[in-house]
């Protein structure tokens, strides 16, 4: 137990350690010094005096510390959370509320540990989704079954690159990145409700569709589109074009509408051009609609992907429209549907409202604007809002680096810009981006956790250089009487953007692999061996505690050499790996596993094959020869 994670109140009304660690800043002990006279009872009992202060604000942003977010060795989280990484390219798993971070996913991003990039079939993924190196992951959705989540897939955005890349859950790996034709920089990722049986990717570049130069400054050719991709095939089934951009997505709860959000509504060019006006939209997108002009033919083929016309004079939109454009101030960001499906909350980001819109109205309405039903002012700068599920919003404030919790009737019964519906704000650490609360994506959120992304860390962690870390806040929703409490700051490598926040009891993953998931075939002991054809060396062997199945292994300089591998231990947590110095190659082994690595041996000369997972006491001596002959 450390005093980072601890913030228990003993009871006895004393001060926790915690707390006297909170405290220090302000009496002017630093903590190291603190530390050196933690003996000195003297000193702990001049602090008993100072709990007033900390029943009101201790100044650190932060209320009362009576939240229990201890998760005491040996014991397990309540929740997963997945964290997206940003431009690392990668998913993160924490758990919640230790804010621990478990396991990293490498999905964009070649990644050594996990082999990702490295076998044969990770690498072709990566080659065949576009060859980039690298990608920029904003939001993490997990799949759901009847509003809630299923254990199945996460899937997550590359705003770099325009992909979309599915983590399978039973083995928390990428397993599937398709490359979006017609879409620069999908940025919002979410999925068609109640059962995840689309994966939409939202366009955030406008650009010619075709982009192949026929049109360069001309930015009356310039669209974006809104993906709908099948979870299963990864196939992408349609797209819609429409005017302006769009950024941010959320679905309904009954699988009809698409919400998303555009800032640059006029097409600007710059960041001025792009704010000038003082409405954008948030539109809302008919899906069932849009899929019978789909299957009645009515769209152009463009890039192998049916695009159907969703542009403001488009003669799918002139009566019963497939795309309402409605108009909220200014230049909006997040949107996401509340749990029990009546409202979509869009968040001014320029503008310090947020617009409610009644989601029933839409159906048959002339005028989309009238489905707004309501715009309570939330302070400087609002982002993205979450849900608690007991008729509570939190939503994130970039600007005045706040979180502020309000109530969303409240707001719909208020005048327009009415600051009454607030009912609390707390300060963040610093300028939040996204914040997430438990199962707030599903229609019956948890209600006890919220993590605010924070952009900016400045003084809250040891500097390390310039390049900072940004700072994943956990707080305490779970008690309206005592409002939100501030429990853990979490230093986050860049740069975490969205995440989701899943029941520990709603995924199942592996211990170890089960052969039948995986397209190799398994290799046993007596299946080992080297074949050699023209040029080609084929070596078939099993990794085990403490040895590869051959001790040397010799090969012609200029040999294309395909090495597979099965890790036949049966033991949960026996990894392996398969490393060739100077060839560039790591490929980790989980139990069961089965994987395969092609490679020229162009480098004449010995090379020790290791295994880079600690797995035995022999490990170090887990290694094999690899002799390549130097050509004639
Ligand atoms: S975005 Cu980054 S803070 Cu990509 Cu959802 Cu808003
Ligand atoms: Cu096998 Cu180390």
């Amino acid at each position: 137990m450390t005093q980072e994670t601890t913030a228990s109140d003993p009871g006895d009304g004393s001060t926790t350690d915690n707390e006297r660690e909170m405290l220090l800043p302000q009496l002017g002990v630093d903590r190291r010094n603190f530390m050196k006279a933690g003996a000195v009872a003297g000193l702990m009992g001049s602090f008993a005096g100072c709990t007033d202060i900390l029943d009101t604000d201790n100044g650190n942003g932060t209320g009362p510390i009576d939240v229990d977010t201890e998760v005491p060795p040996g014991e397990l989280d309540d929740y997963y959370a997945f964290l997206s990484g940003g431009h690392s390219g990668d998913v993160r798993v924490y758990g919640v509320p230790s804010m621990r971070q478990i396991m990293r996913i490498p999905v964009f991003n070649y990644e050594s540990a996990r082999g990702h990039g490295h076998d044969d079939e990770s690498r072709q993924m990566l080659e065949e989704a576009g060859d980039y190196t690298w990608g920029d992951t904003h939001h993490p959705r997990v799949s759901q079954t009847d509003n809630d989540y299923d254990g199945r897939w996460l899937f997550i955005n590359d705003k770099a690159n325009g992909r979309m890349a599915r983590i399978n859950l039973k083995y928390f790996e990428t397993d599937a990145i398709v490359d979006i034709p017609n879409q620069q920089g999908t940025h919002g990722a979410c999925a068609r409700m109640p059962d995840t049986d689309l994966v939409f990717g939202v366009g955030e570049y406008e650009v010619p569709i075709p982009n192949d130069g026929r049109h360069l400054d001309d930015p009356d050719h310039y669209e974006s589109v809104l993906t709908a991709i099948d979870p299963e095939s990864m196939n992408v089934e349609w797209q819609v074009r429409v005017d302006g951009n769009l950024d941010n997505g959320d679905s309904d709860k009954e699988g009809r509408w698409f919400f998303a959000t555009c800032y640059n509504s006029e097409i600007g060019l710059t960041d001025a051009e792009m704010t000038a006006p003082d409405t954008d939209w948030l539109m809302a997108f008919d899906t069932p609609q849009i899929e019978e002009l789909v299957a009645a033919g009515e769209y152009e083929m463009i890039n192998d992907v049916p695009v159907v016309d969703g542009r403001q004079d488009s003669p799918h939109n002139q009566s019963d429209p497939i795309v309402h454009y409605i108009d909220v101030p200014k230049s909006p960001h997040g949107v996401s549907v509340t749990p029990d499906n009546q409202y979509a909350i869009a968040s001014g980001k320029l503008d310090p409202t947020c617009s409610i819109i009644d989601i029933a109205m839409l159906d048959g309405i002339d005028d989309p604007n009238d489905a707004v039903v309501g715009r309570p002012e939330v302070g400087g700068g609002p982002l993205h809002t979450a849900y608690d599920g007991r008729g509570h919003a939190y939503t994130s404030l970039f600007v005045d680096s706040q979180v502020a919790k309000w109530d969303i009737e409240a707001a719909v019964q208020a005048e327009e810009g009415s600051t009454d519906p607030v009912i609390e704000k707390i300060d963040v650490h610093y300028n939040p981006g996204h914040l997430i609360a438990s199962e707030s994506y599903t229609a019956d959120p948890a209600g006890d956790w919220l993590i605010v992304l924070n952009k900016l860390s400045m003084d809250r962690f040891l500097p390390v250089g310039p390049v900072y870390p940004e700072n994943d806040q956990l707080i305490y929703i779970g008690d309206d009487d005592e409002g939100m409490q501030l429990v853990k700051d979490t230093p986050a490598y860049p740069e975490p953007h969205d995440a989701t926040i899943v029941g520990a009891d709603k995924l199942d993953p592996a211990r170890i692999y089960d052969p039948d998931d995986l397209e190799l075939d398994y290799i046993t002991p007596e299946d080992a061996e080297i074949i050699r054809e023209d040029g080609h060396v084929h070596i078939k062997m099993i990794s085990q505690r403490n040895n590869f199945s051959f001790p040397e292994i010799t090969v012609q300089e200029g040999d294309e050499v395909t090495i597979t591998t099965t890790n036949i231990e049966t033991t949960e947590d026996i990894l392996h790996s398969l490393a060739i110095p100077q060839y560039d190659i790591n490929v980790k082994l989980a139990p069961q596993e089965t994987r395969e690595v092609t490679f020229t041996a162009d480098k004449p000369g010995v090379y020790w094959i290791y295994c880079a997972y600690f797995c035995s006491a022999l490990h170090l001596e887990m290694r094999s020869r690899l002799l390549v002959e130097p050509a004639e």
